[in-house]
């Protein structure tokens, strides 16, 4: 696997030449001052390609090229930022980047109830707590019908720890959970509701259909382009704030390489926000979906307690956790095999390690909330270790 980094641009705490010290080969960035729905220009895409060049890097994978509200909803002017999606890839084809991650979740990108949960070694780790977010969404935001969401006994716990919150507490919940919405955006709590509302009408069907008419539209030009599309999943992997999400379990990706078929309609297999679903099972992923997987986010979560398909988690270290991170190595270690066998010219798939603890100086550096310098580059080795393991294992049995 070629092992990439997530830097988020000349203002990331984790620089370039730090990201070279962990022992990275190429980057993954995006142009994240740029809104949805926006052409990347040639220009800007350059300027990002010459600051990573300065350093040795190159621009391995796009995360990610953002899919509009409006695109999601089909409202306003979707059909533009449709156009403006398939311009944006002519610009990145043209630059030479070819593999290029979204994901199509609604209103949030990602959601954590706490962004640094002390770990018992010292550190600290994102984690997400059902009832906390059930204090958010009944008690804080007070969304319309939010106390049907959860099971009656989340509803109880939430109301009695909610009485008891101070507004210390409350606040960190809000930054919490606000930090996952999409962009440098600061939503004010009326404009989520207002965004939330925006899917009234919006149900899992429609917006699956929704989906379908994006990829019909954008996947056909990628194949063009010779890109790879690769959508990430949902995070974590249930419904939150009554927001329907299509993207949380391998049906989901069954039903993706079946809309469009084309090599250019790929997977991210992200296992820290599959494995929270306790059915995931992610090596027999790769072996039945592997051919479509252009990228790999490596991460492990372990949850705390389980509600159906819903759960509260925190973000372990890599090679702990709920996930068996060498079983899924050596699946993807096959997979790999299977495509170099085939003559496919992108049989090294990209992986990333995803998220990170905070330990050592990144509890003081700050930056973007699950990448920090030394809890990523202590995941990334742990990771490339198993690899280099499995690899020898590999050599000697055969
Ligand atoms: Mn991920």
């Amino acid at each position: 696997m070629r092992q990439v980094w997530r830097w988020f641009g000349p203002d990331d705490t984790t620089t370039l030449p730090m990201v070279r010290q962990a022992g990275a080969a190429g980057i993954v960035t995006a142009l994240h001052g740029v809104a949805p729905g926006i052409v990347w220009s040639p220009e800007a895409i350059a300027q990002r390609q010459s600051e990573l060049a300065a350093h040795g890097f190159t621009w391995d994978v796009v995360e990610s090229l953002p899919v509009s509200e409006a695109i999601k909803t089909q409202s306003g002017d979707w059909r533009d930022h449709i156009d403006a999606y398939r311009i944006s890839l002519d610009n990145l084809a043209a630059a030479g980047i070819q593999v290029i991650c979204y994901n199509f979740m609604p209103v949030l990108d990602w959601t954590r109830t706490q962004l640094a949960a002390p770990m018992p070694h010292g550190g600290t780790a994102m984690n997400f707590d059902l009832i906390d977010f059930a204090v958010f969404d009944i008690h804080i935001l007070k969304r319309p019908g939010a106390v049907n969401d959860f099971p009656e006994d989340v509803v109880e716990a939430a109301r009695l720890r909610a009485a008891e919150m101070d507004d210390r507490t409350s606040n960190s919940l809000i930054r919490a959970i606000g930090s996952g919405l999409p962009g440098d955006q600061i939503f004010s709590l009326d404009e989520l509701l207002t965004r939330i509302a925006g899917y009234d009408k919006i149900d899992a069907p429609s917006l699956r259909s929704h989906f379908a008419d994006f990829l019909g539209e954008v996947v056909p030009h990628a194949e063009k382009l010779g890109l790879r599309l690769c959508c990430h999943p949902d995070d974590p992997p249930f419904d939150l704030l009554g927001l329907p999400r299509i993207m949380s379990c391998e049906a989901d990706y069954q039903w993706l390489v079946d809309a469009v078929g084309s090599p250019s309609n790929g997977i991210t297999l992200c296992s820290g926000a599959l494995g929270v679903r306790f059915e995931t099972d992610l090596p027999g992923m790769v072996q039945r979906l592997g051919s479509h997987i252009h990228f790999v986010h490596l991460r492990n979560t372990r949850r705390s307690q389980r509600w159906g398909h819903q759960a509260s988690f925190f973000e372990d270290e890599h090679l702990k956790g709920e996930t068996d991170m060498p079983a899924l190595i050596s699946a993807l270690l096959d997979e790999q095999a299977r495509r170099r066998a085939e003559g496919r010219t992108d049989a090294e798939i990209p992986m990333r390690p995803d998220h990170g603890q905070d330990i050592l100086d990144d509890l003081s550096r700050g930056g973007t909330a699950g990448y920090p310098a030394i809890g990523r580059l202590k995941g990334l080795a742990e990771l490339r270790g198993v690899v280099h393991g499995l690899e020898h294992a590999r050599r000697t049995q055969t």
